[in-house]
């Protein structure tokens, strides 16, 4: 099974593309599903079983979403085997900026939109830096210039990406999504498989639940700014 992690920030457009994906992936008859991974909220599993998609569902609640990912991606994948999805696909949100769900040697995307504004490139860190490929979404609402400058500057953090613009609503560009998609590596297990980062390190009172503030409540793995 070939499985593709699909990160970003909310909203800039993770599940349009990967829907458009499917639908150019779904003519050539291949078994697909989604694993939308979220922490509140969601109403991304709707969408995608609206359009026939079989998807799954993991709401990480106070956890770290991406911690939360890598304790039940291995389940996700044996799952998938199971029903004999042939492309599983991942969705998270990658919401603190120092998570990235991406695995070495599985296929990861990061999906980011010329909306977010022309730093944001910088902001993100290693869900942008370590992807294979970067998507960027909503060129249609920006100018050339502008689209030009955001994919320079999402070049310079990540200079070895191959970059695609999808438009997430009529879904020109996914084709080349697709066609990657299907070149991802096939694997039976995700044994002895590892991140491409380490995850942020917490364990500190403020993780089991503190939420007095002050010196005398601040036990673990803290860190002090120099002021
Ligand atoms: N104009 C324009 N709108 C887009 C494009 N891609 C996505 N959108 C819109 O952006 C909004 C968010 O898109 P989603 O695909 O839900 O984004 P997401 O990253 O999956 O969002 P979360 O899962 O909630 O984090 C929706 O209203 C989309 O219709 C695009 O290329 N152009
Ligand atoms: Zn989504
Ligand atoms: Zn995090």
């Amino acid at each position: 099974m070939r499985l593709i992690t699909v990160s970003g920030p909310p909203s800039s457009g993770k599940t349009s593309i990967i829907e458009k994906t499917i639908q150019v992936l779904k003519k050539q008859a291949i078994e697909i599903a989604v694993i939308k991974f979220d922490c509140l909220s969601t109403a991304d599993e709707i969408i995608y079983e609206k359009k026939g998609i079989k998807t799954k569902l993991g709401l990480s609640g106070s956890l770290c979403p991406d911690h939360y990912f890598v304790n039940n991606i291995d389940a996700c994948f044996q799952w998938g085997l199971k029903e004999h999805i042939e492309v599983l696909i991942t969705e998270s949100a990658g919401l603190c900026n120092r998570c990235s769900p991406h695995i070495k040697a599985v296929l990861s995307v990061c999906v980011i939109d010329n909306l977010s504004g022309c730093q944001t490139p910088k902001k993100i860190g290693p869900m942008l830096k370590f992807a294979d490929i970067v998507v960027i979404t909503k060129g249609d609402i920006v100018s050339q210039a502008e689209r030009e400058v955001f994919a320079y500057n999402v070049k310079k953090v990540n200079p070895q990406a191959t970059i695609i613009h999808i438009n997430g609503i009529t879904g020109q560009g996914a084709a080349e999504l697709a066609k990657l998609f299907l070149k991802a590596n096939d694997y039976n297990s995700l044994d002895e498989k590892k991140l491409r980062f380490t995850m942020p390190a917490a364990l500190c009172s403020y993780c089991l639940g503190e939420t007095m503030i002050g010196k005398d409540y601040h036990i673990g793995n803290v860190k002090n700014m120099q002021l």
